[in-house]
């Protein structure tokens, strides 16, 4: 069990890169005025510095006090002393720091599998059967057509997990697997080299690419051939229990199709097929034409929302699992049109995407999806046409533009983080927030090689694994006091105490919607490490995907 004093001095419990930017928060009422860096034998003191003055955070009654021992850069193993307070959990300043970090946030994908089974050797002790196979999967009634009429049966096995349930999203798989293939396609070589012990691992492809492609080949039978549409899910009526995946034989539907996933789908597909062409000629050919026919079908039917409501009251049975509906799709218009110029350099898709760029455009979420496509056109500006560069300003000026706020407003934070400076970042999957504004000062760092956004990238990283008010690292099997207890019906019902590892909990939101019980309610530290919360504490691909690429971006980008 941790201390008085391990839970009151938030760090990254990981630890720190050693040339840059180390911020302990010290939380509560201190009195001290300086902190003490100790050998972690308790004994030898490497470092002291100035407690920096208190602060009320603007995000809950929490009190901080700021360490800063950025100028201490050697190697070795640590623990932060404040005098009255005591001692932090040990951490390392290391280059290899966060690399376990970096590989969990990938192979967290593995454990989402849902038709193979986790072996052993590969899942060490949380290796399970197969679950859901998806062999025979019902057309629902809301999702019939011509070609497949009522009764029909199809098959959609494959594809991770969405979340803590056993439902497989198009909508939201469509921003996980672009946070992937993005993260591939800005650092290749980095992703050459890496290993994270999948069944794939040895072959001629990039780790990150095989675990994609996996759930890839499950989107690719969500597309009706017939017509080119996507259907919206593949789902139980309702959710499974808190069993382990493959226990439950209930009966398995694919839903009515929609503009959403069929623009997701096409833009993941198009991005696919330009990434796979080298490893996987027909793949890539497949992906090509699946994504040509998502968009023509997207253009017969320009603005068909996905309303699970409306539905429910027409088609049966009702369908109430994970909805992810969208009553605007002007920004998926826009992404899929960035992936479609951007593979096929038709400039068709380019006037598409021209045309929205007088939209307003916001930080990624599973409902927002521009910003996919403006860091997509910014990866190809080196080869764009002369037409196409016009734009690249108002693209730039707009990703600066929202990176220049974070950084203003970071000093004014109380946990010096990015992540907090707006109540509103603290919702339903917070982490996502976190995560996505990490990336964006990636790009901005790529811009300019000004390295105060790689550093603010940094302590968004700092505030997952550890530096929040809550004092948890929201990355299970990471960090002295990490997520136990998230809700993951594997890591519920497997037997093991540990939860399954690599996993990123959704973290605080002041929303609460499940009844579960929360010590603090304010919005950075309305979070429960229980199972019952899934609106705090479940787990999810387009969480778990945007911290793959933050991670390991900055084990890429660590010797700038
Ligand atoms: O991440 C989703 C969040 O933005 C929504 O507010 C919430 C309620 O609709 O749903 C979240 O997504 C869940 C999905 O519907 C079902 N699988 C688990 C997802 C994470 O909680």
């Amino acid at each position: 069990f941790p201390t008085m004093a391990q839970q009151q001095i938030q760090l990254n419990q990981s630890g720190f890169y050693p040339k840059a930017p180390k911020i302990a928060v010290i939380t509560g009422s201190v009195s001290a005025k300086e902190f003490h860096l100790l050998a972690r034998n308790g004994k030898d003191t490497v470092f002291s510095g100035p407690l920096g003055p208190e602060q009320h955070s603007a995000n809950s009654s929490t009190l901080t006090r700021i360490a800063d021992f950025s100028a201490f850069t050697e190697k070795g193993e640590y623990v932060l002393q404040v005098p009255g307070v005591g001692t932090s959990y040990p951490f390392s300043i290391s280059a290899e720091v966060l690399k376990p970090v970096a590989v969990a946030s990938l192979k967290g994908f593995y454990f989402q599998r849902s038709d193979m089974p986790l072996e052993e050797k590969y899942a060490g002790k949380w290796h399970r059967p197969a679950g859901h196979p998806d062999n025979i999967v019902y057309v629902h009634a809301s999702a019939v057509s011509g070609r497949r009429p009522a009764g029909t049966v199809i098959a959609s096995p494959g594809g991770w997990y969405d979340a803590g349930d056993y439902n497989k999203y198009i909508v939201n798989s469509g921003i996980s697997m672009s946070s992937l293939f993005s993260a591939y396609e800005d650092f290749p070589g980095y992703y050459a080299a890496l290993r994270t012990n999948i069944p794939e691992s040895g072959n001629a492809i990039p780790d990150i690419l095989d675990e994609a492609v996996y759930n890839l080949r499950w989107m690719l039978t969500m597309q009706d051939p017939n017509d080119g549409g996507v259907y919206h899910k593949c789902t139980n009526a309702s959710f499974d229990g808190m069993v382990m995946p493959g226990v439950t034989k209930l009966p398995r539907y694919v839903v009515r199709k929609g503009t959403a996933a069929a623009l997701d789908f096409a833009a993941v597909t198009a991005q696919a097929a330009r990434i796979l062409q080298p490893f996987n000629q027909p793949l890539a050919d497949s992906c090509l034409k699946a994504a040509r026919m998502a968009w023509q079908w997207a253009e017969k039917n320009p603005a068909l929302m996905y309303d699970q409501n409306v539905m429910n009251k027409q088609f049966q049975p009702a369908i109430t699992t994970g909805a992810y509906g969208d009553n605007d799709v002007k920004d998926e218009w826009s992404w899929a049109a960035a992936e479609m110029f951007v593979t096929t350099k038709d400039k068709k898709y380019y006037d598409i995407f021209h045309q929205h760029l007088q939209d307003s455009v916001y930080l990624p979420t599973w409902r927002n999806v521009a910003m996919q496509g403006y860091y997509t056109i910014l990866r190809a500006s080196g080869q764009l046409p002369e037409v196409v560069r016009q734009d690249l300003p108002v693209i730039k000026e707009r990703v600066l533009r929202i990176a220049g706020e974070y950084i203003r407003r970071q000093p004014q934070n109380a946990f010096q983080t990015v992540m907090g400076q707006s109540r509103r970042d603290f919702s339903w999957g917070g982490s996502s927030v976190a995560a996505n504004q990490g990336i964006l000062l990636l790009y901005a760092y790529q811009l300019t090689k000004d390295k105060i956004y790689l550093h603010a990238a940094l302590s968004n990283l700092d505030y997952l694994l550890g530096r929040n008010a809550t004092g948890y690292s929201f990355l299970t099997g990471a960090g002295s006091k990490a997520t136990m207890h998230p809700h993951h019906r594997p890591s519920i019902a497997d037997g093991i105490e540990e939860p399954v590892p690599g996993l990123l909990s959704g973290g605080p939101n002041p929303g609460m919607q499940d009844s579960c019980r929360y010590e603090k309610t304010e919005p950075e530290t309305a979070y429960s490490d229980t199972a019952c919360s899934y609106a705090s504490n479940e787990i999810a691909i387009n969480w778990n995907a945007p911290l793959v690429y933050l991670a390991n971006a900055l084990e890429a980008l660590k010797k700038e």
